[in-house]
């Protein structure tokens, strides 16, 4: 009886490794949602393209993927600037970013030490700024940039963050027009109206975090070990 059920335990961990497998290498993924009509009913939102809606973070073993969904057509639209900050527990920007927005962010490691900004005007871009030694440098590279229909998908490899596997980091989205003193019109963690005018300011103070998920083998022994254990107990 124990080891048909061991040997049933098994299979179906096998199957659930195909399953990651089959995923593309994605480990975790976790979705977070903000509001919609969050955006002050005086500053233009681009037909509800700034409005942020949901973002999905996963991540594989090397790299560390953001799905931005808004409220309205990347391909309609094409003014908007998507920015992202990310909070990792290095010496943190906690006055402003990147990209000198009047937008900063703390969280409970400190303040921003990415800065990932992003257009979808002619063609589209994205720029990845880190902040260390008391300044910004960049821009760097992004592993991969797309916009299609009312996503944005951002790649970026764990090792361009300083992220490893187990890691937790803070991060919120925001959106913003072409000038560069636009704020955060919206701003993902924040479920109300984040600004009242286009100058801001903006701080995120509660912003959403994410713990990068192990290898499924090493889930999938956990979970072989836990239900053992249980059954042995019995
Ligand atoms: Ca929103």
């Amino acid at each position: 009886m124990t080891t048909r059920l061991s040997t049933r335990l098994l299979s179906g961990c096998a199957a659930l490794l195909c399953a990651a497998a089959a995923h593309a290498g994605i480990l975790g993924s976790q979705t977070y949602n903000d509001s919609s009509n969050d955006i002050d009913p005086g500053i233009a939102n681009a037909g509800g393209t700034l409005d942020l809606l949901s973002m999905e973070v996963s991540n594989s073993a090397t790299d560390l993927v953001f799905r931005l969904t808004v409220n309205g057509s990347l391909n309609s639209t094409d003014w908007g600037k998507f920015m992202i900050g990310i909070s990792t527990g290095g010496a943190g920007d906690t006055a402003g970013n990147g990209w000198g927005r009047p937008i900063s962010m703390t969280s409970s490691l400190g303040g921003m030490d990415y800065w990932i900004g992003s257009w979808v005007d002619s063609g589209g871009g994205a720029q990845l700024w880190n902040y260390s030694a008391s300044s910004w440098s960049g821009p760097g590279g992004l592993a991969g940039y797309s916009f299609s229909g009312n996503q944005i998908t951002y790649t970026m490899s764990l090792s361009s963050l300083g992220l490893s596997i187990g890691d937790t980091f803070f991060f919120d989205a925001f959106s913003s027009g072409g000038g560069g003193g636009d704020s955060a019109i919206d701003a993902l963690a924040n479920p109300s109206v984040s600004v009242t005018g286009w100058n801001g300011p903006y701080t995120s103070s509660s912003n959403f975090s994410y713990t990068l998920v192990p290898g499924p083998g090493a889930m999938a022994l956990i979970g072989v070990a836990g239900l053992l254990a249980r059954r042995r107990r019995r």
